[in-house]
């Protein structure tokens, strides 16, 4: 068991070198988000692919369920200063859903609709290459409703406020298109190891 190490007061070492700069290390799961938890019923619930106005695909939840499914582990960081380790996700990476689309990705850039309302962007190549999925499982439990469940985005190697809760979609955007917190003065890319925090950081 190497994470005892972890948990100490000081960071080790090897803990240190997995921290991007200005981050620390928690054990526990903070919630953050703009508004209440929405209440998503799974009779109702889609999940749409978008090329601008025009819908390009859209699944059910029984649907998205029998997709192809893809595990990550690994750290998470937020924008707020907390890092989190060893995080275990399930869900349908972004490469399975264009295939399962049936389309190649037709613009460069995209924005993540959530149920809430609340939108992020992400550029394409930050999602393919096995980069980022819409996580349906956390540490081998469906997500719960506080973390974004039933689905949300993940793209673990931005801050964490580019990964979508409670999202409904994906929409593929001409251009780099601030979302709820890029128009609030956050950063448009987000890199945490370049401290990407703020417009002009
Ligand atoms: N739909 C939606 N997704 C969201 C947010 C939100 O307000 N609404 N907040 C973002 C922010 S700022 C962060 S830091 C993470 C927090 O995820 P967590 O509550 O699971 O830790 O969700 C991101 N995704
Ligand atoms: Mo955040």
């Amino acid at each position: 068991m190497t994470t005892r190490g972890f948990m100490g007061r000081r960071p080790s070492e090897e803990a240190r070198a997995r921290l991007p700069p200005g981050q620390y290390l928690t054990e526990d799961f903070p919630v953050l988000q703009f508004g209440p938890t929405p209440r998503i019923d799974l009779d109702t619930w889609r999940f749409t692919i978008r090329d601008g106005a025009r819908p390009v695909k859209s699944w059910s939840w029984a649907e998205f369920e029998a997709l192809p499914r893809t595990t990550w582990s690994g750290d998470i960081h937020c924008v707020t200063t907390w890092s989190k380790f060893d995080t275990v996700w399930e869900g349908v990476s972004f490469d399975d859903l264009l295939a399962e689309a049936g389309i190649t990705a037709p613009t460069e850039f995209l924005l993540a609709e959530g149920y809430d309302d609340y939108t992020t962007n992400v550029p394409v190549a930050d999602l393919i290459g096995g980069k980022a999925m819409v996580a349906t499982r956390y540490a081998g439990e469906p997500i719960s409703p506080d973390h974004g469940g039933p689905a949300r985005l993940l793209v673990p190697h931005l801050y964490f406020w580019k990964s979508a809760k409670w999202v409904k979609g994906l929409r593929f955007t001409q251009t780099d298109t601030a979302g709820f917190w890029e128009l609030r003065g956050y950063h448009m890319y987000g890199d945490p190891w370049r401290e990407q925090r703020f417009t002009g950081d």
